[in-house]
């Protein structure tokens, strides 16, 4: 299996990149971030409980995300490769993830980790929250907290693949187009 994770802060272009990405690589696409608003749009329990984190900026709990993980990894047996969208967030998430890999003998080959610059990322997501509807990106305050969040405990989660040399550096900022050029350059190589 060809298992690939894109990371990085919110807004530096993990879930626009990922639309191109499984297109052309034929992966399952699977977006944390997704899977959580449409638990909240279906007003199901575990979506009530995230949308109370996820409008604090926060991070919903590792057994949450391990097991709406565990579904779509039950529901798609025969995928040629995952790619992982805003997972894992926390090193508990991405040791979790290595068993779940590892019971299949297969493991991450390359984690793309997008560089986007802060006053861009703040841009960005202020200016997506003025159509997108959602909760998190309209407020400043809830935004820094969402990138505050990602640097106390999702940062870290790059020196678990780093250890294993599989992080590619991407420069993030730049149009969408030669952005996908430089990941498309990245995964060729594997
Ligand atoms: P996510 O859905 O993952 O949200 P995100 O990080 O804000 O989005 P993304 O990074 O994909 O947006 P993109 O840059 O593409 O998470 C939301 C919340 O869910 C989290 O805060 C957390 O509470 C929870 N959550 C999710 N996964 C979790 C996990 N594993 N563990 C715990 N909690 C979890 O796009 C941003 C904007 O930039 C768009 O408007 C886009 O058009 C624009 N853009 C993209 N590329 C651009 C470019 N090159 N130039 C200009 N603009 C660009």
């Amino acid at each position: 299996m060809f298992n690939v994770i894109i990371f990085g802060p919110p807004g530096s272009g993990k879930g626009t990149q990922s639309a191109n990405i499984v297109k052309k690589y034929q992966l399952k696409h699977i977006s944390t971030g997704d899977l959580l608003r449409s638990e909240i749009a279906n007003g199901t329990k575990l979506g009530l409980q995230a949308k109370k984190v996820m409008d604090e900026g926060k991070l919903v709990s590792d057994d949450i995300i391990m097991g709406m993980i565990d579904s779509v990894f039950i529901n798609n047996p025969d995928v040629k490769g995952f790619l992982f969208d805003g997972f894992p967030r926390t090193t508990a998430q991405a040791e979790s993830l290595d068993d779940l890999l590892h019971r299949q003998k297969s493991s991450v080959k390359v984690v793309l980790a997008m560089n986007v610059g802060e006053e861009e990322l703040m841009k960005r997501l202020i200016h997506r929250g003025k159509t997108s509807g959602r909760s998190d990106d309209v407020n400043p305050q809830i935004i820094k907290a969402r990138i505050k969040e990602y640097h106390d405990k999702t940062e870290v989660v790059l020196s678990h693949y780093k250890k294993e040399n599989k992080v590619v550096p991407i420069e993030g900022e730049g149009t969408k187009e030669d952005i996908f050029e430089k990941i498309n350059t990245a995964l060729d190589k594997h």
